[in-house]
């Protein structure tokens, strides 16, 4: 008879492949309880496709295989959670009072369906009452105008908005007079953005798609492809099966990373057949990457030393010598640094670091791509720049199956950036802006997220607007980014879905329904389509193919030129005839922003177009005008001081991170199907070692409270531990039902990025939730 668990009624080990017949039901399964069953199967066929709509699930790029079918079982969550029957009107808002509402779960919230109608909150009665687009804006525009400061205004984006919407965005808010734009990207690759500039002059990804058929080696850095970037897992597939290598470093062993069966391949499927997805798989211990990679260049430093005695070489001195700055420091740096110190940060084995080092050494083109389990951390900066100099090291930028790759979240993060989305603004952009438009745009930097969250706090901003996204559940130590919206005078949320951000109101709040991808967008001169930019640089066009659930929802674009109309006037475009064909808005976009000449004609070719990418070119805008080796110590340790000076044996490392049936804060499902969990998200994976090692036990649930030194209590209660396969002191649980435990200040050093992936919490018995 087999022992029975505490954990047997929501955890069970998955030893099936990633994808296979568990993707096709599952996709079967989100198709179905859409509400739209019927309708959807033609959305589905039109993702990706040339004449369809760009998935609004991940950044990741297409490759040119030619079928019917582009979608992952992912990317058909998405779009079936999109194009849902189902519809939150103004009878659904009539019936259920807002604090009702918040006492659901995210969960909840989303599967309700559709924002139809404009909204607005009445404070008298605790509900949304249906208002007039016209009055929304009018308020809008009233409270703009009404401000001391234009920078009393926080002009919030998530990394769906197309860059039409993002253009006109950035453009109605400069024009109102701030650079006040945090976006979701501050919570997610701005550490790539900024490591990258600083180092090769550009915040963007060097290799295209095509250059993975070229990569003797790719070496995949805390990312979790097999949910967050599924179509990856067919790239990682055909590197392996052409006989090259993928070394996976991940503090957990992601099924997604070690065993692939391709639902559109029916030798697999019908055989049970599978592709390995790696040829070394290395789990690191949180924050451990930095001195992984310090290590492989400690080894790298040692083959080069012998193959220099057999007048060969292991590093490109001639790349070296031409394109880059900073070696000899940085390998002085590295030699300075001690064996015990990168065995203990990283918890890998040196006969581990050799191993890789030496797969680098003999590979003539290697690729590194990372994710949130790279950015998230305090020395999130220093890791990037750490794989940039691995790269460096051997030329491996800037030539074929070669590069630097971080995988992107949003659909159209990069390309709302690279519409001038920025806190931070180049002084280039606002030249372009003043020149072409009339007006002088501000030049002081505005806050990404956590500086407008202070602000906000302290009643220095007064309005947030959101283009999309769930502020209040997305960002760090939620009561604080709570309190800070309902500081507000108004907010204000640009919407497809009902969320956690509608329910923590400002003094006036609105709900804007808005279109999303899969909608067809009719205007004036007939349906238009939109663009968007991917993990690769390549632009392309998106058209949605559903008829809107109501005619009274609008577009992103639409949207923005009623709010900029209302407050500005014909202030420093009409506004409303660009609506009209976004083709003016293209037109707009090609005069200012660098790479989009004759974008208009560039988008009409299936596929889109490539930006172009300076550092794969050899052109490095950096001062030095050469590519920069940074070097940094290894961190002390990877917490902070604040949680760092606190550490007893009871602290565990904790990360947040994403279940398969989840997208950020859009919960799907509540099973993560490749991790073994089924119908819960309140768990805590914890190494069975630190279970016994605690005194707890199995299953048992728990309180999790964190560490930090500002003397506020951080805790989330009822978390069941899952005693799993995870380093000794470090512990996994979803987001955001763990933000609150994020400390507001916990950042990352020079990117501002929540601390996210590294957390210092103590587990104790659970206490019931407390009567207030
Ligand atoms: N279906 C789906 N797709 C998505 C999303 C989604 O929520 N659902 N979100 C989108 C967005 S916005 C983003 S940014 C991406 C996120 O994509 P990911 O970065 O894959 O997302 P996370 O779930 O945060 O996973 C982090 C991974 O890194 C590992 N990890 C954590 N810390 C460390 C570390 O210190 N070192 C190493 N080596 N590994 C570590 C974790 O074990 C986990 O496998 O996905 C995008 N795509
Ligand atoms: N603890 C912890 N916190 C994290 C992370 C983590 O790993 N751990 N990850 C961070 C990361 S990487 C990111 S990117 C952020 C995500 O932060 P956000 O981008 O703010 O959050 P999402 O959950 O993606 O936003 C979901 C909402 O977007 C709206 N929406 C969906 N599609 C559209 C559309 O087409 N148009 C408009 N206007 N609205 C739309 C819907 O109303 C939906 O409820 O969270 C960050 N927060
Ligand atoms: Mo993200």
């Amino acid at each position: 008879m087999s022992e029975k668990h505490a954990t047997d009624a929501y955890y069970k080990p998955y030893d099936g492949p990633a994808g296979g017949w568990g993707a096709l039901k599952s996709t079967q399964h989100f198709w179905l309880s859409s509400g739209n069953a019927t309708r959807n199967v033609r959305t589905l066929l039109n993702t990706n496709q040339p004449h369809g709509f760009d998935c609004p699930g991940c950044a990741w790029g297409e490759q040119h295989k030619p079928g019917m079918v582009r979608f992952c079982e992912n990317g058909a969550k998405a779009v079936n959670w999109e194009a849902t029957g189902r519809t939150v009107d103004a009878a659904f808002f009539a019936k259920h009072s807002v604090s009702a509402l918040y006492a659901q779960s995210d969960y909840f919230l989303e599967y309700q369906g559709r924002l139809t109608e404009p909204m607005r909150y009445n404070p008298n009665t605790d509900h949304y009452e249906p208002i007039a687009w016209d009055d929304a804006f009018a308020l809008i525009g009233e409270t703009l105008r009404g401000l001391d400061s234009p920078d009393q205004v926080e002009f919030y984006t998530s990394g769906r908005a197309s860059n039409e919407a993002a253009f006109l965005y950035q453009l109605f808010a400069r024009a109102y007079g701030t650079n006040n734009f945090p976006d979701c990207s501050n919570m997610c690759h701005e550490a790539s953005g900024y490591g990258l500039i600083s180092s090769i002059g550009i915040g963007k990804g060097t290799v295209s798609i095509d250059d993975f058929e070229q990569a003797d080696a790719v070496f995949v850095f805390g990312q979790n492809p097999g949910t967050n970037h599924p179509r990856m897992l067919d790239t990682l597939r055909d590197v392996i099966k052409h006989g090259k290598q993928v070394l996976c470093f991940n503090t957990l062993k992601e099924r997604g990373l070690e065993r692939f069966q391709h639902p559109q391949n029916p030798l697999e499927m019908l055989t049970n057949g599978f592709t390995p997805l790696n040829t070394a798989y290395f789990t690191p211990k949180l924050g451990g990457d930095m001195a992984a990679v310090r290590g492989i260049v400690k080894v790298l430093i040692a083959l080069e030393e012998e193959a220099q005695q057999r007048g060969e070489q292991v590093f490109d001195h001639a790349f070296i010598a031409e394109h880059t700055q900073g070696m000899d420091d940085y390998l002085a740096q590295v030699k300075a640094t001690s064996w015990e110190k990168i065995l203990e940060q990283s918890g890998l084995t040196r006969e581990e670091i050799v191993s890789a080092a030496q797969v680098y050494a003999k590979a003539d083109s290697v690729i590194c791509t990372w994710a949130m389990g790279v950015t998230q951390h305090k020395h999130s900066v220093p890791t990037v720049h750490e794989i940039v100099n691995l790269l460096l090291l051997r030329g491996n930028l800037g030539k074929p199956g070669a590069g630097a790759c971080p995988v992107r979240g949003h659909s159209n993060v990069q390309g709302d950036r690279t519409m001038g989305i920025n806190e931070k603004p180049a002084a280039a952009l606002l030249d372009k802006l003043a020149e072409r438009f009339g007006f002088e745009p501000p030049r002081n930097h505005g806050h990404a997220v956590v500086p407008a969250i202070h602000a906000m706090l302290e009643g220095k901003s007064r309005v947030f607007i959101g283009l999309g996204g769930n502020f209040a559940a997305a960002t760090p130590d939620t009561p604080a980014t709570e309190q800070a919206l309902r500081n507000c005078d108004l907010t204000v949320q640009i919407s497809t879905k009902l969320n956690r951000s509608h329910l923590v109101t400002g003094k006036n709040a609105l709900i804007l329904p808005c279109l999303g991808r899969t909608d067809i967008d009719m205007q004036a001169t007939g349906s238009q389509h939109v663009t968007v930019e991917d993990s690769f640089s390549m632009v392309h066009a998106s058209s949605g193919v559903l008829e809107p659930l109501s005619l009274e929802m609008r577009s992103e674009p639409a949207i923005i030129a009623g709010m900029a109309k209302a407050t500005l006037g014909n202030h420093p475009v009409n506004w409303m005839e660009l609506i009209e064909d976004y083709d003016r808005i293209r037109d707009l976009i090609a005069e200012v922003i660098p790479g989009f000449t004759d974008f208009n004609q560039q988008i009409a070719q299936p596929g889109g177009f490539y930006l172009g990418n300076s550092a794969r070119e050899h052109r490095w805008n950096t001062p030095a005008s050469k590519a920069i080796m940074h070097s940094h110590e290894l961190p002390r340790h990877i917490l902070h001081d604040a949680a760092a000076e606190h550490l007893t044996d009871a602290t565990l490392i904790m990360q947040t991170l994403r279940s398969h049936d989840q997208y950020n804060t859009t919960i799907y499902g509540l099973n993560d199907r490749y991790r073994g969990i089924k119908n819960e998200r309140k768990v805590v994976f914890i190494n069975p070692a630190d279970l016994e090692r605690l005194g707890f036990s199995e299953g048992q649930e728990v309180s999790i409270r964190s560490v930090w030194n500002d003397g506020q209590e951080r805790r989330v209660d009822g978390f069941k531990l899952v005693p799993y396969s995870i380093p000794a002191g470090n512990v996994a649980a979803y987001y955001p039902e763990t933000n609150p435990l994020v400390p507001l200040t916990s950042v990352g050093d020079y990117s501002n990025t929540p601390t996210s992936k590294s957390i210092a919490v103590v587990l104790e018995p659970h206490q019931s939730a407390r009567i207030a």
